[in-house]
């Protein structure tokens, strides 16, 4: 399987995470990278291709001009008001409010584009971001131009973006775009796959309203872990879409067991959909000892996983999310697609 991959990612890595109430090392560091590409060079993958520049055609049909102007712009203009650190949201948008206006203030349009304060923006975040999407977009022409699957190694992630909002260590949503590519290549139903341990909110939200691609995640219970107020079970789609939403809630200490069960109800669902075409959002976080997650799937768990979903037969753009237990980063991805090709 070809991997593709941008050396700019490391142009994104803030200083600091808001973490309990301290700014730490942030989870989502550049050194995730390293143990992915050496466990893929471990185990006899072609070595990785650099992307080339993003195409912000297909992102600009799901995302919002303001907030992709703002992701461009936003570090400077932090700067030239004075601000002394990284970009961090100090407010939340509020319930009730009357208006939608979007704020002159660079502090307020912090707040207005974010939805998780525990995300900085740093001076080089724009055009990581950009590189990470290039690689999904290079990943989906890939496999558009006949290739069975392709891995996009991205960095930063982009499940928790949504359409103007960024957090959760993601700002472009990079499988979105890449299922809305596919349906611009003539795919009439595209299906997304999240297998990463947070809900994929981002995606949720681009596509809640259209019935043309499922998205179907499997995720700890939004009551007990990040992103808390979407990813319920009764959140099935709307309008058009409705039906074309599926969230599998889990709650701590799950094990291979149910997950796997989880995954084929999944997938049970995708071949019912008629996907032509597969998108995973592919985290590890559901590893056992991740930091920041609850799930106990152990290594040889992934390699079973990518067997399940390589057997739907679906050309599959593959993208990477998260997976915070850096050590067994590597091993874990790289059995989902050692399955995946099995
Ligand atoms: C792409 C992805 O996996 N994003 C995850 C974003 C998680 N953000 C919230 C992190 C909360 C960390 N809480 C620390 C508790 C450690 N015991
Ligand atoms: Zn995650």
């Amino acid at each position: 399987m070809r991997t593709f991959f941008s050396e700019d990612h490391r142009l994104h890595f803030p200083k600091g995470e808001l973490s309990g109430g301290r700014f730490i090392t942030p989870h989502e560091r550049p050194a995730r990278m390293e143990f992915i590409l050496s466990r893929l060079r471990e185990r006899g993958f072609p070595p990785v291709e650099a992307p080339g520049e993003a195409d912000l055609t297909p992102a600009r049909r799901i995302l919002d001009e303001g907030f992709l102007h703002f992701l461009e712009t936003a570090w400077d203009e932090w700067k030239a008001a004075g601000m002394e650190g990284e970009v961090i949201a100090a407010g939340m948008p509020t319930r009730r409010q009357r208006h939608d206006r979007i704020p002159r203030h660079i502090d307020g349009k912090v707040e207005y584009y974010c939805h998780a304060s525990e995300t900085a923006i740093t001076r080089g975040t724009w055009q990581a971001a950009l590189s990470s999407l290039a690689s999904a977009q290079a990943a989906q022409a890939a496999v558009a131009g006949g290739e069975r699957a392709a891995f996009a190694l991205c960095r930063p992630p982009g499940h928790h973006a949504t359409r103007d909002q960024y957090g959760g260590y993601c700002f472009l949503n990079n499988a979105a775009v890449v299922a809305e590519m596919f349906r611009m290549g003539g795919a009439a139903r595209v299906a997304v796959l999240d297998i990463d341990f947070h809900h994929g909110n981002g995606t949720q939200d681009i596509f809640y309203r259209r019935g043309d691609v499922l998205f179907a995640s499997i995720h700890g219970d939004p009551l007990d872990a990040y992103p808390y107020f979407a990813g319920f079970a009764d959140e099935t789609g709307e309008g058009e879409g409705e039906g074309a939403n599926l969230n599998c809630v889990l709650g701590p200490g799950t094990g291979y067991g149910p997950w796997a069960e989880a995954l084929d109800h999944c997938i049970a669902r995708i071949r019912d959909f008629g996907a032509e075409a597969l998108v995973v959002s592919l985290g590890v976080d559901a590893y056992k000892n991740d930091p920041i997650s609850f799930f106990r799937l152990d290594s040889p768990d992934f390699l079973d996983a990518g067997r399940r979903i390589g057997r739907i037969g679906l050309p599959t753009v593959l993208v990477m999310e998260g997976g915070y237990a850096i050590e067994q980063i590597g091993v874990n991805t790289v059995n989902v697609l050692e399955g995946f090709a099995d």
